[in-house]
């Protein structure tokens, strides 16, 4: 049982990056209303409840990864019956984003197929970058593995965030993915943060891991150097030909537990509720945002799977009464942090 001293050695809302695997435990084991209990408060004193970051997602090169994810429709080495397509041409991309911005996406994050770009390709890939980022939007890509080189390139593009998944726990990962390393992911990331490039990092539930292995993963995040700035905690999209295809579901309450967990133990970071939101109901994505999601993907896509609908989308924000998350909003979320602490929401949106 966790008690009360337990919770308060854990120093809950501070920024830490030196949590014990102990702690990250007990917390998975509080009763539900306690952990969304710690989990809203620590969300209220850093980001307003009702905003949500808005993400759309475009596959700028897909499938015929040569990389062997037990998950992923995309490589070679599985027939799923994807199509496959080349790098998309910079008009092809500006095209798609800017319908994202018109329908109120505020960052745009390409995915190409990569076990890692090749030059021509990251040049290519830059000039994407270049041209989003002078649309306003924020830019975010996942390209899989970079040196500190290719790092700095993207960086000095303008590039604003790369995404790169730790996935599951280091000792489940290798059940997962052979042909490339846990450390290697470390050393993409570590390559990534020191290009002063923001960081989003996470994983994905429902692969056939036990608990321990997300209480592990979230360790890994939580006592990296620095907190990912944002935190994917995608389920499983089941895709027909994989080798994770039929693997458990994982129960939604315990995916809602796993969201307050990271809440806590990253209480700064964007943690988003990434794939998986078609198969959930309203009601689980409600306790999700409840539990401190503050991020989606938005658009009936995600990279080669289905999203929920927009017109779906809309009216969920509607009956919780959800916002977009404007760009640069830090400050303005600083003045409002104090009106959320203690009120109720109708009144703090007053
Ligand atoms: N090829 C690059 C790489 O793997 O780093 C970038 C694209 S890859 C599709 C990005 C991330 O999407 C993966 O690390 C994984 O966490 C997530 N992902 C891929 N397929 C998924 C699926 N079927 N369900 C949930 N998440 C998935
Ligand atoms: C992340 O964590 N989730 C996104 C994004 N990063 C690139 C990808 C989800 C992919 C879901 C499966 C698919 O559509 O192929
Ligand atoms: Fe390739 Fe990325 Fe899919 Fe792995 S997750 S097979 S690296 S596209």
């Amino acid at each position: 049982m966790t008690t009360a001293a337990d919770l308060k050695a854990m120093r809950l809302g501070e920024v830490r990056t030196d949590w014990r695997l102990e702690d990250v435990r007990a917390l998975f084991a509080l009763p539900f209303a306690d952990l969304l209990f710690h989990a809203q408060r620590v969300h209220r004193d850093n980001f307003d409840p009702n905003e949500v970051q808005i993400s759309t997602l475009l596959s700028i090169k897909t499938g015929a990864c040569p990389e062997d994810c037990a998950y992923c429709s995309q490589s070679i080495r599985f027939e799923t019956g994807l199509k496959s397509e080349p790098l998309l041409n910079l008009d092809e991309v500006m095209q798609k984003a800017r319908t994202a911005r018109a329908n109120g996406a505020t960052r745009f994050c390409m995915g190409a197929a990569y076990r890692s770009p090749k030059p021509k390709q990251l040049a290519q890939i830059i000039e994407m970058v270049k041209g989003v980022r002078e649309l306003g939007m924020e830019t975010c890509v996942t390209l899989g593995m970079l040196n500190a080189q290719q790092a700095q390139d993207l960086k000095d593009a303008g590039l604003d965030y790369y995404n790169h998944n730790l996935d599951t726990s280091e000792s489940y990962y290798k059940e997962i993915i052979t042909t490339r390393t846990y450390q290697d992911r470390l050393d993409t990331l570590q390559a990534v943060r020191d290009a002063g490039i923001k960081v989003c990092c996470g994983g994905i539930l429902g692969m056939g891991e036990s608990e321990l292995d997300r209480a592990q993963l979230l360790h890994t995040l939580a006592t990296l150097p620095q907190h990912p700035e944002s935190v994917p905690v995608n389920q499983l999209m089941q895709v027909a030909g994989t080798p994770l295809h039929g693997s458990k579901k994982v129960e939604p309450l315990e995916f809602v537990r796993t969201i307050a967990v990271a809440r806590l133990l990253m209480p700064r970071s964007h943690v988003r509720l990434s794939a998986g939101r078609s198969d959930m109901s309203d009601e689980t994505q409600a306790l999700c945002f409840l539990a401190g999601a503050n991020s989606i993907f938005y658009g009936d896509k995600l990279l080669t799977t289905e999203n929920p609908d927009e017109n779906h989308d809309l009216g969920l924000f509607e009956k919780l009464g959800i916002r977009r998350e404007e760009v640069a909003s830090a400050p303005a979320r600083c003045e409002r942090r104090a009106d959320h602490r203690n009120l109720p929401v109708g009144q703090a949106l007053a």
